[in-house]
């Protein structure tokens, strides 16, 4: 297959380019740059440099003889994404490129807005150029758990029947975004709902928990291949980052009582997900929905993996709760379906001690490359 996918230097997107390549796909990466932009305006640089896109596909040509294609440019641009379109003509779109962090959404109201001109301006363009040039083709949209919020029911995957005074109909589950970041990802699913009822796109939604972990067996060891790994307060996500607070010896933190639950899944189990949405493509007219994690964690149970990792490798790892600089909930129900995958095939890689001890040992290669006044800098919810 034709495989284009936006937002192709991010933390998961280089490594789907990868995989995709190594599966025979013919793979376009485009790029804007914008994460690395904004790593740099706010100093939240990443653990370790990373090529750019244009070196990392030589890179991966010279290791596996298999080209990826790359664009660098806006997608929030329509010239530029029709161009695109009308060159490559995918059969399949992957849609990752995105303002990806919650705190950075938070931060401000440049970047408030700049995340919603962004978001939704990218996923329109996408939209309009798959009906003006590729009507087949097939959009996974990387969406997001965080859509659904932490309701006091279960979570279906996607869709809910409601029954209501004696009539039934089935809608979209309800969403409650955390942050507004998580709520322009609910605006794209509404968006491409409509688009899917009128025009009778094809598309799939990804609900994506937080992802952990560096190394796929595509990068191996070189880490040339790899992705970014942050563990700043914006870009980082909680076990990347508390894997690297532990290797510092700087105390883990846990946000408020830590008993905030979310479904968690590997980088690699991100790209068996995403390689099985584009190998069996929704329906034209489909809005598919998929709930994309492996299993469940609080943060606290996250720090005491940590923890108890950092006692194997010799490490003194401290917990300490910080205030919560976000509002969200501590305590609470969370019980969110997630089969459609597995039906797919999907082989999970649980987060086993193993797991935790190969990643942490990874981080420790680094350990010099840490600076800690990067770790925690509090941006707040709340005005
Ligand atoms: N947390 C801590 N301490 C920290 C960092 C985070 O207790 O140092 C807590 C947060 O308060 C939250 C949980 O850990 O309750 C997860 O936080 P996170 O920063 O790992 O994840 P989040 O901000 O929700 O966003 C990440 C990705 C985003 C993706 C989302 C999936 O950055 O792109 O959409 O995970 S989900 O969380 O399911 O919405």
């Amino acid at each position: 297959m034709k495989v284009l996918i936006l937002g192709g230097d991010g933390y998961i997107g280089w490594p789907t380019a990868m995989k995709l390549s190594a599966a025979g796909h013919e793979v376009m990466a485009v790029d804007n740059y914008l994460r690395r932009r904004l790593m740099r305006e706010i100093d939240c640089e990443a653990l370790f440099e990373v090529p750019n896109l244009h070196e990392r596909a030589r890179v991966w040509e010279e290791s596996l003889g298999k080209r990826v294609e790359v664009r660098i440019g806006d997608l929030d641009d329509w010239s530029f994404v029709s161009s695109l379109f009308e060159e490559f003509k995918p059969d399949s779109i992957i849609h990752y490129a995105e303002q990806p962090s919650a705190p950075y959404s938070m931060l401000d109201r440049r970047a408030a807005r700049l995340t919603l001109d962004n978001n939704l301006g990218v996923t329109f363009n996408v939209i309009q150029a798959m009906a003006e040039y590729t009507p087949e083709a097939h959009l996974v949209k990387l969406g997001t758990m965080g859509e659904y919020g932490t309701p006091n029911i279960d979570i279906e995957e996607g869709w809910i029947e409601i029954e209501h005074k004696g009539r039934s109909d089935k809608f979209l589950f309800p969403r409650a975004a955390g942050s507004f970041y998580h709520t322009t990802k609910v605006l794209d699913t509404d968006m491409l709902w409509f688009y899917v009822r009128v025009w009778g796109l094809r598309v799939t939604d990804l609900m994506q928990g937080p992802v952990y972990g560096l190394a796929t067996e595509e990068s191996g060891e070189d880490d040339r291949l790899y992705s970014f790994l942050n563990y700043d307060e914006v870009f980082g996500t909680v076990l990347n980052r508390f894997m690297v607070q532990a290797v510092a010896g700087y105390p883990l933190t846990v946000y408020g009582r830590g008993g905030q639950t979310r479904g968690y899944l590997h980088l690699k189990d991100a790209l068996q997900c995403v390689q099985l949405a584009v190998e069996t493509p929704a329906d034209k007219g489909e809005l598919r929905v998929f709930n994309q994690f492996v299993e469940t964690f609080s943060v606290n149970d996250l720090a005491e993996r940590v923890r108890e990792s950092g006692d194997r490798l010799g490490l003194e790892v401290e917990v300490k709760n910080l205030p919560n600089p976000r509002k969200e909930a501590e305590e609470h129900y969370y019980n969110p379906a997630h089969t459609g995958l597995i039906d797919l095939g999907l082989q999970p890689n649980k987060l086993t001690d193993q797991v935790m001890d190969d990643m942490m040992k990874i981080t420790m290669r680094y350990r010099d490359h840490i600076s800690n006044d990067r770790i925690f800098r509090g941006v707040k919810w709340k005005k």
